[in-house]
């Protein structure tokens, strides 16, 4: 992994710099302002730094591995299985005070994250020089394989292991991580560290939000697909806001769910409250008409219905309908999941939906749960970007750009 830090007037240019060096594929660790310092800062302007982290190729290719079931025993769960209600931890702290010492102590870390990456970089830098010379001095000594785990370590991935839980991780992930920081490990590796470096496994991991793109090339359809009730109307409420209002967009929305009639009004509603055009539409002709009538906009924005992931019928009508689409625009997906759903139908509706199409991820009720672990781990079972979470049901400003770094933070046990 390389880490690295640039400093810019905004958090755009800082960004755009790291992108020149480092390539596209940069995920930004932590940004804040930049302490003014000197007898003339008050004339300084404002800088911004930018920390970010690249993920190397033969770590792109570790999203796949299977951790070593050996290797941690005493941190496995007694039944075997990642059904939520049966995992428990074994080798739980003794007292709940002592966790709850624990948490605070990582809590304390996350709130203060930048000097938290600035040590992880220098413990880096200062251990790769001391292997070159270590190299240097033994060219050919082959290293032992590790079998010891230091005291520190070990308390640092129950910890890890606890807090990670609490928060609804699946268990297969943890371990992942768990076997990573076990790799890294050196007698005496500051609990910093290895903090620091599991938040940038973990938001590496996410990787980079993905929301709406810009529509270079004519009008895009935006397509909204998932269960009935998880939010799909109200999120393009939202977000046809945000296009029309805030970035003056020629927006229209379609709806093909015509099952309900609630559901087609509901969008109606929100259409003439924005002043965009509405259409709902019944067939795929209807569809290729409304594409041609609307062919000078910049958003065809599509409601669609939920259905039981057992409905042939209706999975292959909803397929029909995005293939038409996509003949005719640019088409970008969103699978809309709820956050209160529980994790075995998430992996469900999510491996049902992959199916049909490739998507990508909004989480909606956010507001609604505690535990945000399924964001990690529907990330991880799906491999698709995530683009928003919703957080309540205001039209339009409940709802934000996915930001790994918070989400992270809040799963390690920081502050929200
Ligand atoms: N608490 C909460 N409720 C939401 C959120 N997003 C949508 N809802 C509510 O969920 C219900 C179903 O929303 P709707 O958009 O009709 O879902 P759809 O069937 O997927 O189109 C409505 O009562 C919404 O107000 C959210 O982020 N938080
Ligand atoms: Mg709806």
């Amino acid at each position: 992994m390389i880490i690295k830090k640039y400093v810019g007037k905004t958090e755009n240019e800082a960004t755009d710099e790291a992108r020149k060096e480092l390539g596209q594929n940069i995920v930004v660790m932590n940004v804040r302002p930049m302490k003014k310092t000197g007898f003339f800062s008050f004339f300084q302007s404002q800088k911004i730094e930018v920390t970010v982290a690249l993920e190397e190729e033969s770590e792109r290719q570790m999203k796949n591995y299977t951790p070593d079931k050996s290797v941690v025993p005493q941190l496995r769960p007694l039944v075997e299985g990642s059904q939520k209600d049966t995992v428990k931890p074994v080798s739980k702290p003794s007292k709940s005070s002592e966790l709850k010492d624990e948490g605070s102590a990582i809590e304390e870390k996350l709130d203060n994250l930048s000097s938290l990456l600035e040590k992880n970089i220098k413990y880096n830098a200062k251990e790769d020089e001391k292997e070159e010379q270590q190299a240097e001095a033994e060219p050919v000594k082959v290293k032992p394989p590790k079998t010891n785990i230091s005291e520190e370590t070990m308390s640092f991935i129950k910890l890890l292991y606890n807090t990670l839980i609490e928060n609804e991780v699946d268990e297969i992930y943890i371990n992942q991580l768990t076997d990573e920081v076990e790799k890294i490990s050196k007698p005496g590796m500051p609990f910093d560290f290895a903090l620091a470096n599991v938040y940038q496994k973990m938001v590496l991991k996410f990787g980079k939000a993905e929301p709406i793109e810009p529509n270079e090339h004519g009008p895009k359809a935006e397509i909204f697909i998932g269960p009935t009730g998880v939010g799909k109307t109200t999120t393009i409420a939202k977000l046809a806001s945000e296009l029309f209002v805030t970035k003056k967009k020629k927006v229209v929305l379609l709806t093909i769910d015509t099952y309900r009639i609630a559901a087609a009004e509901q969008l109606r509603t929100y259409a003439s409250i924005l002043e965009v055009p509405c259409r709902v539409i019944y067939s795929v002709e209807e569809m290729k008409q409304a594409v041609e009538d609307f062919k000078d906009y910049d958003y065809v924005m599509v409601d669609t219905a939920g259905h039981s992931l057992h409905n042939e019928e209706l999975k292959s009508d909803i397929e029909g309908y995005i293939r038409a689409l996509e003949d005719c625009m640019e088409c970008e997906n969103f699978l809309v999941l709820s956050a209160t759903t529980k994790y075995r139908d998430l992996i469900e509706i999510s491996d049902a939906y992959s199916q049909l199409v490739a998507y990508k991820l909004i989480f909606t009720k956010m507001d609604e749960t505690g535990a945000q672990g399924n964001l990690y781990n529907i990330k991880m079972h799906t491999g698709s970007p995530i683009a928003y979470i919703t957080n309540g049901q205001n039209v339009p400003d409940d709802i934000a750009v996915f930001d790994a770094q918070k989400i992270v933070k809040n799963l390690l046990g920081g502050k929200s």
